[in-house]
């Protein structure tokens, strides 16, 4: 059984996770009426699938450890970017917020001597690693890039091979 503590910080993680998965959905939009990087917008999509996947996962996790998972109101997210360049740094960003409060939970975690939860949460720590270092690699490329269109190009078909989280 799961204390109040730690159902209801789970249940702010819920709400974190969502809110990437809408984060990013709202970059692929924008993105889907920028030219020539398809690939780019399927990368954004599929990130936001993939968080919304995190979410669905704290959801079960919660419900099952007979806690009650609330699904929370999402807020607007950023609608338009000033270039590809911007919207990679706020997933960077994003990417960061989300890992302190991973490690935050880990905590908790650790206080309420919630071991199962602290055991579930290693695969979050693991997976902010991997997202992280992704996040970096894209923005040190685009940082090379500059404004130069080719590489732009370049850079759309690269991402084509870039796996997004790690998998179950
Ligand atoms: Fe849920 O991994 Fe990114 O935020």
């Amino acid at each position: 059984m799961i204390s109040k503590r730690m159902n209801e910080a789970l249940n702010e993680q819920i709400k974190i996770e969502g809110q990437s998965s809408m984060v990013y959905l709202a970059m692929a939009s924008w993105a889907e009426i920028q030219p020539g990087i398809d690939n780019v917008v399927s990368f954004f999509y599929r990130h936001s699938d993939e968080e919304r996947e995190h979410m669905l996962k704290l959801i079960h996790f919660v419900n099952e450890r007979g806690g009650f998972a609330m699904i929370p109101a999402f807020e607007q997210p950023t609608l338009t970017y000033p270039s590809i360049n911007h919207a990679f740094k706020e997933l960077l960003e994003h990417e960061m917020m989300v890992s302190k409060s991973i490690n935050n939970l880990v905590d908790i975690s650790l206080q309420e001597k919630d071991y199962a939860t602290h055991n579930f949460l290693q695969w979050y720590v693991a997976e902010q690693i991997e997202e992280e270092a992704l996040a970096r690699t894209l923005n040190d490329k685009l940082e090379l890039i500059g404004d130069d269109k080719g590489g732009l190009y370049l850079f759309d078909k690269d991402i084509l091979t870039v796996s997004v989280g790690t998998e179950e």
